[in-house]
């Protein structure tokens, strides 16, 4: 109350409002330890109405986490370790980015997910290394958004048991009084899923949510849901339960009526001895901690080959020697030449990846067969095959991406996670998430371009490889054949801090010849494919499956005495990172006659062709026919990219 009014903005009424379950679970229940925050078999705890912020930072503040009472003052502050919304930050106990209400959700179904693997694949007889629960708040907000109904489903059909949902139930949101927009019977809903649901639980009641947390947490392998009825701003006399509590500062009149009414007599930010006392968790948490440490040395002393895996697994290394068979494999493909679609080789390049990473867990969106998404190692996740690698997501792409979220946030983990490119604008707001907190997932996009052919404009992407390219910290593969398509890979799984999206074709593409040199370049996201000896007149730059019809002209160009260069894009944004020296070798700004050729809208190539440029790309939505009729027909021909060429070596 008193740090949303220092910041003259934020959200009082639903920290207000969960005081009382947040004081049982995070002094009782919640096993972790504040001097500590990154102890891996601490209890997650993810606030998926990310609104009531405050209530984590005065939470992590009071049990003795590193946030100070200043962090606390310097509330939504530029800079301050308290903004808005909490953001990810495990060295002070913030395990998850939230405020984009329902993800949360989905965070904390992948954490689950995660900690049900672990344990099934860590845990012996007599060695529990792995035994966390994941708690999660949400409010009305949560449940209202569309992917709460996907991560909850998925959830109850996964049965995962130590999942423990806290509904804060107050029939309010921003509009005023749910019940016009919100009228659903919730505990009949998660019922229906088949979750544990604790309904009608006093919110405001220690003994009640006491009870309520012991039942969920020895429940039967179904999630929990507890249904907390509160009051939002519960203490403020006059304004509690009514919306404008949400999202406003209470007000000076208000916040002296409510130290009156609750008889706390201390001004803002003083905090007294004992309640300080009462609060503080750590050592608490260090006692827990170090029963733990015990456990994991007896463990350690039995089992070192799984202890040193788990170890590795958990601090986010690779094996050793991974890079050095990636690098030995993409030279094998230049050697295979196989003209596959990019989606076989990606499914190759899994199958060759997957048997040494036990952190490679994967899935579809129900389109498996189609994204090539199951490797040869892939072992079906199941909860009774709770140790699987592969997870059946269903037709879920938002939830997918935001479970894949909780899967990293967790740690331990490399997840990818696939379904069609167009359908990627279904999860956007998760793979910004990605990105946001620097999760390294790996999103498998296939079906690319109208290159799709039959399934029509609904399938067929023309502005997501340029929409995906925008976002921050993102990096963007489109890659041309098994040998772009492996390195790609390799820098996906080797990319720790940010998402990256593979982005593949359906149909088969041509393989291009390369030296080994060229092959190490494909790394640096851009490089020349085919060049033409002397200083070239024109370059033509590609992407994917326009890079075989951009070789065909360009090497026709040449053949007739042009000298036309190729150059291969198949991440513009780690082409961007490359320095100076090595991105004017590849595009020299002397050469200003260029054309640029992907099946997307033309919009991102401006940058690199110049006004007086070609674009052979598409700004328009495509049509169902076969994809030969379709490029034909678009001009993504060899015959139509030598004319753009000739156009611009004409000026
Ligand atoms: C995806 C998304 N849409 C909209 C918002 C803006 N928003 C923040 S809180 C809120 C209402 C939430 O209601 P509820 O969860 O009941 O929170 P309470 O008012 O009870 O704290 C809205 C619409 C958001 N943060 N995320
Ligand atoms: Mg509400």
């Amino acid at each position: 109350m008193d740090a949303v009014q220092k910041a003259k903005s934020g959200h009082p009424g639903a920290p207000m409002g969960m005081a009382d379950i947040a004081e049982v679970l995070w002094r009782d229940v919640l096993k972790h330890n504040p001097s500590n925050p990154n102890w891996w078999d601490r209890d997650r705890f993810v606030l998926s109405n990310g609104h009531a912020s405050m209530l984590l930072y005065s939470l992590l503040h009071l049990t003795g986490y590193p946030l100070s009472l200043d962090d606390l003052r310097n509330f939504r502050q530029f800079g301050s370790k308290t903004p808005g919304h909490p953001e990810r930050d495990t060295r002070i106990g913030i395990e998850t980015t939230t405020g984009p209400l329902g993800q949360g959700l989905g965070n904390a179904v992948g954490m689950a997910l995660a900690e049900r693997a672990l344990a099934a694949t860590y845990n012996r007889p007599g060695h529990l290394v792995i035994d966390h629960r994941t708690y999660a708040f949400c409010g009305d907000g949560c449940l209202m958004e569309g992917i709460s109904h996907e991560v909850a489903s998925f959830a109850g059909a996964q049965r995962l048991g130590k999942l423990i949902v806290i509904y804060d139930d107050n029939g309010i949101s921003i509009d005023g009084k749910v019940r016009g927009w919100f009228a659903d019977d919730t505990a009949m809903r998660f019922e229906a899923y088949g979750w544990h649901v604790l309904p009608r639980v006093d919110g405001h009641d220690s003994g009640a949510i006491s009870a309520a947390l012991a039942a969920a947490t020895a429940a039967d392998g179904r999630p929990s849901l507890i249904c907390c009825q509160t009051v939002i701003g519960w203490g403020a006399p006059n304004k509690q339960g009514s919306a404008s509590m949400h999202g406003e500062p209470v007000g000076a009149d208000e916040i002296a009526a409510t130290r009156a009414n609750l008889g706390w007599t201390l001004p803002p930010f003083e905090i007294p001895d004992d309640i300080r006392a009462a609060w503080d968790l750590r050592a608490k948490g260090e006692r827990a901690e170090r029963q733990w440490r015990g456990q994991w040395e007896a463990y350690a002393a039995a089992y070192p080959e799984l202890a040193a895996e788990l170890a590795r697994r958990m601090s986010g290394e690779l094996p050793d020697g991974f890079a050095r068979g990636a690098h030995a494999y993409a030279a094998r493909m230049q050697v295979d030449g196989a003209a596959l679609a990019t989606r076989q080789s990606s499914q190759g390049a899994l199958n060759e990846f997957g048997p040494g990473l036990a952190e490679l867990i994967g899935g579809s969106a129900d389109l498996t067969p189609s994204n090539g998404t199951l490797r040869k190692d892939s072992v079906v996740l199941t909860p009774d095959r709770p140790a699987g690698n592969y997870v059946h997501f269903g037709v879920r792409e938002f939830g997918m991406s935001a479970i894949l979220n909780g899967i990293a946030a967790h740690g331990g983990f490399v997840p990818y996670g696939g379904t069609f490119l167009t359908f990627s604008d279904y999860a956007r707001n998760a793979v910004r998430m990605s990105a946001l907190m620097r999760l390294g997932v790996v999103y498998v996009y296939t079906h690319d371009s109208i290159g799709l052919g039959e399934d029509g404009p609904t399938h067929q992407p023309i502005e997501h490889i340029a929409s995906l390219r925008i976002i921050p910290q993102t990096d963007v593969w489109r890659p041309c054949d098994a040998v772009e398509t492996a390195t790609a890979w390799r820098v996906a799984i080797e990319n720790r801090s940010g998402p990256t999206c593979l982005v593949l074709t359906r149909q088969a593409v041509a393989h291009q010849a390369r030296s080994a040199a060229q092959v190490a370049a494909i790394a640096r996201g851009g490089y020349v494919l085919i060049d033409c000896g002397a200083a070239p007149e024109a370059i033509v730059i590609a992407t994917g499956s326009e890079v075989g019809i951009a070789a065909e002209a360009v090497r026709a160009a040449n053949a007739r005495g042009r000298r036309v260069r190729l150059v291969s894009m198949p991440s513009t944004n780690t082409f961007e990172r490359q320095d100076d020296a090595y991105k004017q070798g590849v595009l020299p700004d002397a050469v200003a006659a260029r054309v640029a050729v992907e099946a997307g809208v033309r919009e991102p190539w401006w940058r690199y062709v110049g006004i007086k440029g070609r674009i052979v790309g598409i700004d328009h939505f495509g049509e169902s026919a076969p994809a030969k009729d379709l490029f034909q027909h678009y001009g993504f021909t060899a015959e139509h990219v030598g004319k753009a060429v000739d156009a611009v070596l004409a000026g």
